[in-house]
């Protein structure tokens, strides 16, 4: 027999996974925002949690608690939505799991266990942000960050971050790779496999950073190509969408979704991070860089994409938004998934479309606030124009 209390969390639990998610009305033309959360840590299957023994367990307690499901990979497979997400134990480490949905915007579930990484690094720590790549050799690639002390350094805060990187075909078994090395940055995280090959190589988006926190000397996404990719090594990196003093990207930015193809060019979902006195200030912009030559910006609309709202705001780590992951369909549609805070994921909806719209005809940061005032001034300028002649003041 089980504890009582389970049938009670089960009922809380299938309520959850089958609620139905809408959308809200905030409105700015780009995306939408919907109601609820896509996933939880009261997403999580209860049999990850609690021991349902009731001689080993006799007062339900969870055994192995959740506290976040976050930052999280995304791929669309035989046309079901698929969410590789990060979900960090009480015990603050992460771990990934799959879950799976049919509409992308609610109902989802987790698969009945987590993913076991094959333990390759023996010093390795944490694992998280798994990036999903469905390449053009056939596999589909997860890059995520590999977590490891420094060992050289008498503080136990000082970590050092690799890109680990992990192949499948569907998603249920998984072989791990070598771990990237790039032989000019010290460390890396939110590193992201390019689709398709260039030059005939396998092309990572990077982060060169020169410690675990600060990007240091490290100016910016970094892109650099590399010839095998069981054991990954990239000699030369440079810089794709680059930091820049006084605006959203100051302190550090970092690729996150896979680089969506558009006839325009590739269309790459990013974060950047400005500190302040309350802390750093994470965003989700917006660039994109050549076809051909996909570390070429061609265009960076001023400013952010999506900023954390109401809600969103507050968390384990607050004021932070953060995506890795978004699937763009056949039929147009778009889904940018993202973590608010640290704790929760959220999707947001918008068309290929759009998305284009947004990228190439949004005005860009013009740096310096008087040209961004000379910027909405004209903008003003042509409204009030429109407005006076559908009043039929002016011909
Ligand atoms: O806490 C916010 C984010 O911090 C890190 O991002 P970055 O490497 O750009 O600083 C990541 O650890 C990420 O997981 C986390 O959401």
């Amino acid at each position: 027999m089980l504890h009582k209390q389970y049938y009670i969390e089960l009922e809380k639990y299938n309520v959850l996974i089958q609620k139905k998610n809408k959308k809200t009305d905030f409105y700015n033309g780009i995306f939408e925002r919907w109601e609820n959360p896509i996933l939880t840590r009261d997403h999580i299957p209860l049999t990850w949690r609690y021991d349902l023994d009731v001689n080993t367990n006799p007062f339900f307690m969870e055994r192995l608690s959740v506290n976040a499901v976050m930052n999280s990979g995304a791929i669309e497979l035989d046309g079901k939505f698929y969410i590789v997400a990060r979900i960090e134990g009480n015990d603050r480490k992460s771990f990934f799991g799959v879950a799976v949905s049919d509409n992308g915007v609610d109902n989802f579930e987790f698969f009945e266990y987590p993913i076991l990484l094959e333990d390759k690094y023996p010093e390795e720590t944490n694992v998280y942000d798994m990036r999903l790549t469905k390449h053009e050799d056939g596999y589909i690639y997860g890059v995520f960050c590999s977590e490891s002390k420094n060992t050289l350094v008498d503080d136990l805060s000082v970590a050092i971050a690799a890109a680990g990187i992990v192949r499948t075909k569907d998603l249920k078994t998984w072989e791990r790779l070598d771990n990237l090395t790039t032989l000019n940055s010290p460390q890396q995280r939110n590193v992201v496999l390019h689709p398709e090959f260039i030059d005939g190589k396998y092309a990572f988006y990077t982060r060169p950073m020169d410690d675990f926190i600060n990007t240091g000397s490290g100016g910016g996404i970094g892109f650099g190509l590399c010839d095998d990719i069981t054991h990954a090594v990239i000699d030369e990196e440079i810089i794709t969408s680059k930091r820049k003093y006084h605006t959203i990207t100051e302190a550090k930015n970092g690729a996150g979704a896979v680089p969506i193809k558009t006839p325009k060019g590739f269309i790459h979902i990013a974060h950047g991070v400005r500190n302040t006195a309350a802390g750093l200030r994470y965003v989700i912009y917006a660039f994109a860089t050549n076809l051909q030559k996909p570390w070429e910006v061609i265009a960076e609309p001023s400013g952010y994409l999506i900023a954390p709202l109401g809600n969103e705001r507050v968390g384990d780590v607050s004021n932070v938004v953060f995506t890795n992951g978004a699937i763009a369909r056949e039929d147009g549609s778009v889904y940018i998934y993202y973590a608010s805070s640290d704790t929760r994921m959220h999707v947001a909806t918008t068309t290929l479309d759009k998305l284009m719209d947004y990228v190439f005809s949004t005005p860009a940061d013009p740096l310096r606030s008087v040209k961004c005032v000379e910027q909405r001034y004209q903008l003003i300028q042509k409204n009030l124009k429109i407005l006076k002649y559908e009043a039929g003041v002016l011909n």
